[in-house]
């Protein structure tokens, strides 16, 4: 394919509808066409123009479509979610800039007319049906497409914001160890579901783009007078009233040191319940929020939402993120939000990849009931110079590198053993009783790699390990392959789609296929593709 220069074509694809949720995407494109422009010229010329085929992908984002899509719509200027809207935006400007011919469809009768009538239960490599090479759409539109063309899922992309940890997803496993939720069980690949933050790495990390500071092409002298125009104002992430409940003593804490700006939906006819110090501007359109986050010295979490974009665009405005640390950590078993989510993440505060991909200076995460805390964290932060920061994966560059690496390697059709990435990149780890790959791997400042588990699965591998077993079994089992120490148990995968870095159990030390990565760009250990 030849790179894209310009985006035009996206609008035409992404069509005229007058929803508030086409127009957000719609918008955030036209906002950021000229840095996906330039990222898109810039990896052009540092990649040899290594030709790849043009593709034609649909996108299909089925929490728009139908009746689930209009309760979405509905909450769109209300201060429902967005963030995922942020992701389908960014993808569509991402596969465009990679040259890639798209459909954008938020119908479910075209969607229909898109892909034909059902063709059984063909899978690929057999002949592919469909008008389509590659197809993303989410949890919703899964059920839409599997009802439209039975169970040919092999080449989808599912955009799954919080992430599907291969329990879940195996459906027979799912069902008889008790990891049956109301989003798992598709028996898909786990590396088919896509997350906005490296989760698990059984799942590839699709992300987003996090608008810069404005920077002109010298760099650091631009970066730093952003810092400079800070005045002494927080803002306060919380778009709707309820995230605001029993918040009100730990904002006034903060507020005793910075005027405290918010950006709460205000129901017409409505009295909010804010205190009355609080600047409330209303639900703000995406480019008036980075504005305000541009004056911001401080972008404060009140605990909901999690995991969304907005602390990140806040750290790339030069703010600095102070949110509360949850102990014990939220997860399925405690939490309503997270309850039948199809993880069993422990999150340790409102956004962990802040927390521990980005941290200190720019994050600083505190326990939101210690009001002496609270004061001298604040007192600190005011004190405390930051530049602009932005991870690597989340710029234009870095979401273009990654996207073209998956489309690249990803096969999702073949039934032979993964070979990406190269067996090279394996670092074999045996972890400790208790703990998961995905932590051992952490450690070690690497990350599990799943494809990378098939290389491991091998009796000699236990004796290189240098562990002696007394029976080596063969089994279906989220926590092989791996080594229990009473009887000197050594077990083997038998199903590859239960490869799982997300598994740990007390009694296992799991054996961890583990890889480098680039510095701020988790899913590449390359950076040419
Ligand atoms: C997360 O969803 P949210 O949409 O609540 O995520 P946020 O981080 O609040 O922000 C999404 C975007 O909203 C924008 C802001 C972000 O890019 O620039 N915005 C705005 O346009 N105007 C405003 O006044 C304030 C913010 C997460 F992403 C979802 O996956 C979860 O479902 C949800 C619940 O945890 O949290």
């Amino acid at each position: 394919t030849d790179m894209c220069v310009t985006l035009s074509s996206l609008y035409e694809v992404i069509g005229n509808s007058s929803s508030p949720a086409v127009t957000f995407i719609k918008s955030r494109v036209r906002r950021m066409s000229a840095h996906w422009i330039k990222a898109g010229l810039r990896i052009k010329q540092s990649s040899n123009n290594t030709a790849s085929t043009k593709l034609k992908v649909l996108l299909y984002p089925g929490a728009l479509a139908g009746s689930v899509g209009q309760h979405f719509e509905s909450m769109v200027e209300r201060g429902g979610p967005l963030g995922e809207l942020v992701q389908w935006a960014d993808l569509s400007a991402c596969l465009t800039v990679l040259g890639h011919s798209l459909t954008f469809s938020t119908s479910q009768r075209q969607l229909r007319s898109l892909i034909g009538a059902a063709p059984g239960r063909g899978s690929c490599p057999i002949q592919r049906p469909l008008t389509f090479d590659l197809i993303y759409t989410d949890y919703h539109g899964l059920a839409h497409l599997q009802g439209s063309m039975g169970l040919a899922f092999q080449y989808y992309q599912i955009l799954d914001s919080f992430g599907t940890e291969p329990v879940f997803n195996f459906p027979s496993y799912a069902h008889s160890h008790g990891y049956k939720t109301l989003w798992g069980s598709w028996g898909l690949q786990p590396l088919q579901y896509m997350t906005m933050f490296p989760h698990t790495p059984d799942n590839s990390f699709l992300g987003f783009v996090s608008e810069e500071a404005v920077r002109k092409d010298s760099g650091e002298d631009e970066l730093e007078s952003v810092g400079d125009r800070k005045d002494r104002i927080a803002v306060v992430y919380g778009k709707q009233d309820h995230m605001w409940q029993g918040k009100s003593e730990y904002v006034t804490a903060i507020g005793e040191e910075l005027e405290i700006h918010a950006t709460v939906y205000w129901p017409p006819g409505h009295n909010l319940s804010l205190p009355s110090f609080i600047k409330n501007h209303g639900l703000l359109s995406q480019e008036d929020f980075l504005k305000l986050l541009r004056k911001a010295k401080v972008f404060v979490g009140l605990g909901f939402p999690y995991e969304g974009p907005a602390p990140i665009e806040a750290i790339a405005q030069g703010c600095i993120f102070l949110q509360p640390r949850f102990d014990p950590p939220h997860s399925s078993d405690n939490n309503d939000f997270y309850k039948g989510k199809p993880t069993t993440r422990q999150i340790t505060s409102q956004h962990p990849y802040a927390e521990q991909f980005i941290g200190k200076p720019h994050v600083w995460t505190v326990d939101m009931t210690n009001m002496t805390d609270i004061r001298e964290a604040v007192k600190a932060i005011v004190k405390t110079e930051v530049k602009p920061f932005t991870p690597q994966e989340l710029t234009c560059v870095g979401m273009l590198e990654r996207v073209r690496g998956y489309i690249t390697h990803q096969d999702f059709c073949s039934k032979s053993v993964p070979t990406w990435p190269p067996e090279k990149a394996l670092k074999v780890h045996l972890g400790p009783l208790g703990q998961s790959c995905t932590n051992v791997c952490q450690r070690s400042s690497l990350l599990c790699e799943p494809a990378l588990f098939h290389h491991l699965n091998t009796p000699n591998m236990f004796s290189r390990l240098g562990l002696g077993c007394s029976s080596i079994a063969q089994e279906v089992n989220h926590l092989f392959p791996s080594y229990s120490p009473w009887g000197r148990r050594c077990g083997l995968q038998q199903e590859p789609l239960l490869f799982s870095c997300a598994g740990s159990d007390p009694s296992h030390r799991r054996l961890c296929p583990c890889r480098a990565h680039l510095p701020g760009q988790v899913a590449l250990i390359f950076s040419k593709t």
